[in-house]
């Protein structure tokens, strides 16, 4: 489904918060990498880009961004503004990040190692690449 939501648990008490994202259980794949996108200046937009086969879950940990998705067909729009709250990207999407709030740490599970080879960039080989 294009920008599933995936619900984060929130495991609370009165001394905060704690959530917990489980390979195979709350996502149904393995986890071989994390990052994080931090800093991001204002009115700056990210991606840009579809992965051919990476499988990933962004969750905004602290503050908020938008996060474009689009198939080739349909797009969506989901504001990210929850740590209990992921949206999976799967590939064959071509996303967009845009409106970072200031304290926005958007925290990234992916399947697989880094690789650039991975990445179509460019939205016309994009639609190319997605037709066939
Ligand atoms: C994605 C969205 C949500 C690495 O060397 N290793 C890494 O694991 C990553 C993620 C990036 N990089 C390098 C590649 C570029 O030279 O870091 C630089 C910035 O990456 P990029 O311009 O691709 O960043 P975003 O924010 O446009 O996209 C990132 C991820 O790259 C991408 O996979 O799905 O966040």
């Amino acid at each position: 489904m294009l920008g599933e939501i995936i619900e984060i648990p929130q495991l609370g008490n009165e001394r905060g918060s704690l959530s917990v994202v489980e390979a195979g259980k709350l996502i149904p794949f393995e986890i071989k990498r994390v990052y994080y996108i931090y800093g991001t200046k204002p009115g700056v937009e990210r991606g840009f880009h579809a992965h051919k086969v990476l499988q990933q879950l962004a969750v905004a940990v602290s503050g908020a961004c938008d996060m474009v998705l689009d198939d080739g067909r349909k797009q969506k729009t989901v504001r990210l503004d929850s740590p209990s709250h992921g949206v999976r990207i799967g590939p064959g999407i071509w996303h967009v990040m845009s409106n970072f709030s200031k304290d926005c740490v958007l925290l990234v599970f992916a399947d697989a190692h880094y690789d650039e080879s991975d990445y179509i960039r460019d939205y016309d080989a994009f639609t190319t690449w997605i037709s066939k």
